[in-house]
């Protein structure tokens, strides 16, 4: 059962937080904020100080509910005691372990407890330090198994319009964000993508998985007969596109995608960096759909956001490929200074031991019918036009304001920040992922300040 609302069990988070007063002007101008409007934001700067359980304050005392687990990542709320310990335990024990060619227990014993709350079948891990370093890997990962199966022509990779794969080359590749091809150009050569599901003309304010759409899976087919499958070797989506604005499968659609990917060949990748531990209300939302693709990526939650840290879960099946040809060469050349580091690893156990303990990892289900309750609520408040849901995460899309796409949500982020609520907001869709360990009371909270908001918005 749950024991993680006992506010006794969180530890007593008494740092002084910086205020912005203390700020100098110069060292406001030296940090480059990331993904921020960075001279908007220092003009009236929102900082954070200290965080325990659902809530942060803000670098005056003010308690801010925390509606989107800081940034997606912290399911099992704020500086929870296990993970807190683990961290500086192992600061003190051992600071840092080379990972190629020595390793440390703790990776190890992590790799093995994620794999067990895993799909059956893949019992393999591998670090990384961030969902976007663990897309990239198994992007490479991908396109090395079929080069050592002697399958060297699949090289494509697919991906999805709409689809948020992190910030690195091949991630932004097989994104589908138009903002990343108007920045940066240049991108990936060999790269494909199905189209996106959101469909608001025939799913608006569908209560969990939508019911049309299961056949656009069936763009693989069209990629296929442009490309032939011979060259195809991996397609990546997200099971729920969190960044993009809150997207959930269409029943069927990725029982569709698995079929079609197993009968022509080509790798399935999840990209779970969001939907991973606990979010959908299963570990995974592999398991949530029933659909086991031959890989997971993940990251956030895996050490609840507290260490940086991401993974790529493997089948069995593409791990035991790569181990053939000569014992004392290295299989697969790929990793970073800081896989499997010990205080991330150490990290993830505590997380791992939270999560267990207090029965987390299907708490979203649990609530889900009462949150669903919650957010479809908002459906007539003015310029809602659609309302997106499954487990504990929530998409409230409103109607742009003519001409300034963007900014009416932001309108409504900042409202909800002035009462003490901390949502996220991509394009004009607000997004909420609160921690796991929510209660009915926090949400609704959260429902009661985002109507007002949104009214004040109107
Ligand atoms: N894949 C997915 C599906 C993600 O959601 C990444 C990869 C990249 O992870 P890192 O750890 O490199 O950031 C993500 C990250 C937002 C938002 O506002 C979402 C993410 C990151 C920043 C902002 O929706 N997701
Ligand atoms: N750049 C240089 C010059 C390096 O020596 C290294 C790692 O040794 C890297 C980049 C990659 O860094 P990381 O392993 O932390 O990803």
């Amino acid at each position: 059962m749950n024991k993680a609302i006992d506010p006794a069990l969180m530890l007593a988070a008494e740092s002084i937080g910086a205020s912005a007063a203390a700020i100098s002007p110069a060292a406001l101008a030296a940090y480059w904020m990331p993904f921020t409007a960075n001279r908007q934001f220092k003009k009236a700067p929102r900082l954070l100080s200290r965080a325990a359980g659902m809530h942060y304050w803000d670098d005056s005392g003010r308690p801010v509910l925390d509606g989107v687990a800081g940034l997606w990542c912290v399911n099992a709320g704020h500086a929870r005691p296990r993970i807190v310990q683990a961290i500086q335990q192992q600061a003190a024990e051992m600071d840092f372990c080379p990972p190629f060619q020595m390793a440390h227990p703790k990776a190890f014993e992590l790799a093995e407890r994620v794999a067990q709350i895993a799909p059956a079948g893949m019992g393999k891990v591998f670090f990384a330090n961030s969902g976007s370093e663990a897309v990239d890997t198994a992007l490479k990962m991908a396109l090395a198994y079929h080069r050592v199966r002697g399958d060297a022509s699949r090289t494509r990779l697919i991906g999805r319009e709409r689809g948020y794969h992190g910030v690195n080359f091949g991630g932004i590749s097989v994104g589908g964000m138009v903002g990343n091809r108007k920045s940066f150009g240049t991108m990936l050569a060999g790269v494909d993508h199905i189209r996106h599901t959101h469909d608001l003309a025939r799913n608006a304010f569908s209560v969990g998985q939508p019911a049309h759409g299961a056949d656009l899976a069936d763009d693989i087919e069209r990629l296929v007969a442009l490309h032939d499958a011979s060259t195809l070797a991996a397609v990546i989506v997200e099971p729920v596109a969190g960044s993009t604005g809150v997207l959930v499968p269409p029943q069927g659609y990725l029982q569709r995608l698995r079929e079609l990917c197993t009968q022509h060949g080509i790798l399935l990748i999840f990209d779970e960096v969001i939907t991973g531990f606990g979010r959908t209300g299963q570990p995974f939302a592999a398991q949530t759909f029933g659909v086991v693709p031959d890989m997971i990526v993940c990251a956030k939650g895996l050490t609840n956001g507290s260490v940086p840290m991401g993974a790529v879960i493997v089948q069995d099946g593409v791990h035991d490929a790569f181990m053939t040809g000569p014992e004392h060469l290295i299989e697969f050349a790929h990793g970073y200074t800081y896989s499997a580091h010990p205080l991330a690893c150490a990290a993830g156990l505590g997380t791992l031991d939270t999560y267990a303990e207090e029965g987390l990892l299907t708490r979203a289900g649990e609530l889900g019918a009462y949150f669903a309750e919650g957010v479809h609520s908002l459906r007539g408040e003015p310029n809602v036009i659609d309302v997106r849901n499954i487990g504990l995460v929530g998409g409230i899309e409103l109607s742009a304001l003519p001409g300034e796409p963007t900014k009416r949500a932001f309108n409504v982020f900042l409202d909800c920040w002035e009462k003490g609520l901390l949502i996220r907001t991509t394009g004009d869709t607000i997004a909420l992922s609160p921690p796991l360990i929510i209660e009915r009371t926090h949400i609704d909270q959260i429902i009661d300040t985002l109507r007002g908001a949104i009214r004040r918005a109107a």
